[in-house]
């Protein structure tokens, strides 16, 4: 009678349950329970979901085992969780109020919303509801709402039982994942230094704890995956200390129970022109302190041929003092020890110490320095300056011959007409290939750490479980100096906003019309036009850039005439008092480029004779990262979503919750991508290109779970704890469309839900479990009468639902099973 796998495994998950409740006392075994008829007819009908089964039997007995205990224990305590309450009341006010929820407030204006905030603000209630929506601000301390006492409090409880907390958005996504078999994909957005970071953090660690990660080591490792990939992918910025330097998503995988089972993650866009040059008052890649901070402590730094009198200059910071200040960081010091340690806990072997040859040798590149040779015929040739020492030393850390890296540094070949030609190199270009080279080392090292992390965390049942991915990108940027990195930044966060205005606002009033369902319409801020300006092809910024790069003789005012010329949106403006400057009023403000270097980082070539180099090496880890790079870097997958720009068209599997078809405001042609530095026969990709497809690859991934939204506020630019500067906080509110978001939430339906699904996940609610009733609309209300819920409307093939409603219902289908469970535990006579 069950008719399809979800469905299947649902209805299976609470059989073996009732089974081994009631064979409890004989302890079936795996095998035993495999006999039994029931388990035998399904399983040699779906054989894919035999491992599942296994799997599911061995949790079940191990959660079979548990309810005994639990049960007696909760019986002694009357209820655990009050006790708590009343303990951690002690530290911090945990008491709920309506308040929690802005859609409550009985006026809504901005300034109302303000007030509100602040003064929850100022009793550090860092965290506010908007309906199913978090907003949190960054308190700029350390709170101690934490703690595992705090996990133990938003386990599967109702929203409205505890204070809004990061932990209760994990708590919402997971219980969606394991009530429905569904993905969940939390979306943290906010500026920088506006908390993103931190809160997937927190996400991380509540998950675990729900995913009730038995295996220790599992959960250890899980743990240590962001600190290690931020350690690379973080650094110091003039508006964050640990700002992230790429795009991540965490996805955590579970069992169809809910067991965490692994990790992957999957990242974007790094910076990697922060390796070579940063600006003032900023730092390199925080690795990179950590290491020669570290190694010096250890006395290693002569090993790894790096210098003891003066930093390198990648990490040379330009306002000096700065030997002093690395070595004598006690934070950076402890820092090495605690990558060392994530590491080790990770699953990593030997290649650490390659890791930190790579790194010791970028540092090396990186004080290679040239000169220009004049010669009666030639002006245009370089050689390393004088003494030769950081060539060899770079080339002895990467296992390639000195002269051979000297000279791929030096000159290039050129093939004309079948011949090869050997032309030298000025000193710039010497200089741009040695810096290319230094960014080429680490992009791919940073990908390289990234796969493994993924391979150690492989769950290792093949069984097809079910995941949470947490996505926390750089935040929207605006320095006084703003070049190629903050427009891609700043794009990837235009794409976000407008993935949650698409699923607050658009797909909900476009079901309302197609439903014939009567809801006041909410108008909000639409960035698509923004977003068309980039992204069209032929005519998008992205595409003008692209084009330009094509060009050897372009130049950064060839391009800025170009992108005036071509881009007529209100959105661009060309300043006239900043020759290579460009405005854009993006939805968070107007930020002003500099097309400075645009074409260059746009280009990022690696010389091949570079590569040839390198692939020399005799170090294994080198010779994966620059051997194909189709395979090694991980970087080139084959897309196979087929995205159409602006027609609301995607694969079935890439709908939403609802069924409702996601536009996505790009498009990207199928087929290979390749990372945007390689020079290959074909037209070469630019990072424009590669960008544009990352955020589609983004996207695709997005799309397919449920989201749940954290909105991160920054309330004052000084990172001071307990200031809320209100026109500050006001800006956010306005450009995230929060005052919009509430009026959606309070007069909106956010969950449609088709007929037939709304029946098949709930009729435990009003039938018995053997009936399995038509998936009809009167079946349907009938489940929604039975739960007394109020002010749900009917459209043509779907309930729609109010935020509210789909957490009553997943509660009381929760209690009915537990109930179910009790009893039968009773009926034992486990419970006295
Ligand atoms: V960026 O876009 O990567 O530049 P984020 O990620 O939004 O930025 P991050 O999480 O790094 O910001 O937060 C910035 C700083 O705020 C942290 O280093 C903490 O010092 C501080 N912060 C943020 N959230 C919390 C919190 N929940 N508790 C304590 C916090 N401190
Ligand atoms: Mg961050």
């Amino acid at each position: 009678t069950l008719r399809n796998p979800e469905e299947w495994c649902r209805s299976f998950s609470h059989f073996i349950a009732q089974c081994l409740i009631k064979d409890f006392e004989t302890r079936p075994s795996v095998t035993h329970l495999l006999e039994h008829p029931f388990i035998k007819q399904a399983h040699g009908k779906e054989m894919a979901l035999g491992q599942q089964l296994s799997t599911l039997i061995c949790e079940q007995q191990d959660l079979g085992c548990k309810l005994k205990t639990n049960m007696a224990r909760s019986r002694r305590s009357n209820s655990s969780h009050r006790h708590e309450r009343i303990n951690t009341r002690k530290t911090l006010i945990i008491e709920t109020s309506p308040d929690d929820d802005l859609v409550n407030l009985e006026f809504l204006d901005e300034e109302t919303i303000i007030k509100h905030l602040s003064k929850r603000y100022d009793e550090l209630q860092i965290y506010t509801y908007v309906g199913d929506i978090l907003i949190a601000l960054n308190p700029f301390q350390t709170l101690s709402i934490y703690s595992p006492q705090f996990s133990k409090l938003y386990h599967g409880v109702k929203r409205a039982d505890n204070p809004p907390h990061i932990f209760a958005t994990a708590d919402a996504a997971y219980q969606g994942m394991v009530t429905f078999c569904k993905d969940q994909c939390i979306i943290i957005s906010g500026e920088s230094g506006a908390g993103k970071t931190e809160s997937a953090h927190l996400i991380v660690q509540h998950l675990t704890f729900l995913g009730k990660a038995n295996n220790r080591t599992l959960r250890e490792k899980i743990l240590q995956v962001n600190p290690l990939v931020e350690a690379f992918g973080n650094a110091c910025t003039a508006i964050n200390d640990n700002s992230s330097r790429f795009g991540k998503y965490l996805e955590m995988k579970f069992t169809p129970t809910g067991a965490v089972m692994g990790a992957k993650i999957s990242e974007y866009l790094l910076e990697k022109s922060r390796v070579i040059k940063q600006a003032t008052g900023e730092k390199n890649f925080h690795i990179f302190y950590y290491i020669y901070a570290g190694l010096y402590h250890q006395e290693k730094l002569k090993k790894y041929r790096l210098p003891d009198k003066k930093p390198p200059r990648y990490i040379e910071n330009q306002h000096g003092k700065v030997m002093q200040d690395i070595v004598s960081s006690k934070l950076y010091k402890e820092q090495f020890d605690a990558i060392q340690d994530c590491f080790r806990i990770i699953g990593f072997t030997d290649e650490v110490n390659s890791v930190y040859r790579i790194l010791c040798a970028i540092l090396n590149t990186g004080n290679i320095e040239f000169t220009a040779i004049t010669s009666q015929h030639q002006t245009d040739k370089s050689e390393v300056i004088d003494s030769n020492i950081p060539t060899s030393f770079s080339a002895a850390l990467l296992c390639i011959g000195p002269e051979e890296l000297t000279e791929a540094l030096t000159s290039h070949c050129v093939v004309t007409r079948g011949e090869t030609i050997i032309r030298t190199n000025t000193v710039d270009k010497a200089t741009d290939v040695r810096d290319a080279m230094s960014k080429a080392l680490y992009g791919r090292l940073f990908s390289w750490i990234v796969n493994r992390i993924n391979a150690l965390l492989q769950p290792d049942m093949n069984i097809c479980g079910m995941n949470v991915g947490i996505l926390d990108i750089f935040g929207f940027e605006n320095f006084k100096k703003n070049s190629f990195e903050q427009l891609c930044i700043n794009i990837a966060n235009e794409q976000i906003q407008f993935y949650f205005n698409q699923h607050i606002f658009a797909l909900e009033q476009m079901e309302y019309q197609s439903e014939g369902v009567d809801a006041s319409l909410v108008e909000y801020e639409d960035n698509r036009p923004i977003l068309d300006m980039f992204l069209q092809k032929p005519m998008g910024l992205l595409s003008l850039l692209d084009e330009e790069s094509r060009f050897p003789q372009a130049t950064d005012q060839t391009l800025v005439d170009k992108f005036e010329d071509n881009l007529r949106y209100k959105y661009f403006w060309r300043p006239k008092r900043f020759e290579l400057c460009f405005g854009i009023q993006h939805y968070a403000g107007k930020v002003l480029y500099n097309v400075n270097g645009f074409l260059e980082k746009n280009r990022d070539t690696l010389p091949a004779d570079i590569v040839v180099v390198l692939r020399t090496s005799e170090n294994k880890l080198l010779q994966q990262l620059f051997s194909s790079p189709l395979t090694k870097t991980g970087r080139c997958q084959r897309l196979v979503i087929k995205v159409v720009y602006g027609a609301a068209t995607l694969p079935r599997q890439h709908s939403t919750s609802n069924n409702v078809l996601y536009s996505c405001p790009s498009h990207c042609e199928e087929g290979m991508m390749r990372h945007p530095e390689e020079t290959t026969n074909m037209r070469r990709q630019t990072v424009a290109s590669y960008f544009r497809y990352s955020l589609m690859d983004l996207l695709s991934k997005m799309v397919v779970g449920q989201p749940h939204f954290v909105r991160c506020i920054k309330p004052n630019d000084d990172r001071q704890a307990l200031r809320f500067f209100k026109e500050r906080v006001m800006v956010q509110l306005r450009y995230t469309g929060i005052l919009e978001t509430v009026n959606i939430r309070r007069q909106g339906y956010s969950h449609r839900i088709l007929f037939e699904e709304f029946v098949n996940r709930y009729y435990y609610l009003a039938f018995r479990a053997h009936q399995m009733p038509d998936s009809s609309k009167e079946n349907a209300v009938a489940i929604l009468e039975r739960a007394k819920l109020e002010n749900w409307v009917l459209g043509k093939t779907k309930v729609f639902l109010k935020y509210y409603h789909v957490e009553q219902l997943n509660l009381l289908l929760r209690e009915l099973i537990a109930r179910v469970m009790v009893m039968q535990a009773y009926t034992k006579g486990w419970l006295g």
